[in-house]
């Protein structure tokens, strides 16, 4: 997987500057000298500076990021959610019972116009799940917790159509790796 040997390298490139400024600093206080107090001002203000904007401009760049105005935004489509062992329900109508759980795992896929803004609503039947939907080239788009009891959402921009996968996030028991859904997301 070339992302994890990316995060790999990275590692050891960090790890490398680190280990250079621990010998670089052991090697150069060997022996004691005067640093003089206004070269450590000025090497203190320049330090302050880097770390500020460094700090500002990492700031800058995630805020607009964050996942929070789009609560303020209406979703297109409500999808319902339940897990249960070993299969995910999904439907446009709420799921309240276990039989509505298994009519809506024998249904077909639910189709989302390409561009919704979707709204899943996931919980559980019986244990802790874990609700991971993947796009058609298997990438995790995002995941919430199904618990027993409790209704998560998860807000979903899907651009792409395409089969999407459901995945269960959390080891559940025996058939864990069987919990899978799928719904289609078709063009406009
Ligand atoms: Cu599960």
């Amino acid at each position: 997987m070339p992302v994890q040997l990316d995060a790999f390298y990275l590692f050891v490139a960090i790890s490398a500057i680190a280990v250079g400024v621990f010998v670089w600093v052991a090697l150069s206080t060997r022996r004691p000298r005067d640093a003089g107090r206004a070269a450590a001002t000025r090497v203190r203000t320049w330090f302050f500076g880097v770390l500020a904007a460094g700090l500002l401009g990492g700031l800058a760049w995630t805020v607009p990021h964050l996942p929070y105005p789009r609560q303020a935004q209406t979703p297109d489509r409500v999808v319902y959610a339940v897990g249960m062992q070993y299969a995910w329900g999904l439907s446009t109508d709420p799921i309240t019972t276990p039989d509505e759980w298994q009519n809506s795992t024998f249904a077909d896929p639910i189709e989302i116009p390409a561009g919704s803004l979707v709204e899943f609503r996931v919980t559980s039947f019986d244990v802790n799940h874990g609700f991971g939907v993947y796009s058609p080239s298997r990438r995790l788009l995002g995941e919430v917790q199904a618990m027993p009891g409790y209704v998560n959402r998860l807000r979903l921009r899907l651009t792409v159509p395409g089969t999407y996968w459901v995945f269960c996030m959390e080891l559940c028991g025996m058939g864990h790796h069987l919990m899978r859904g799928e719904f289609e997301v078709v063009p406009r």
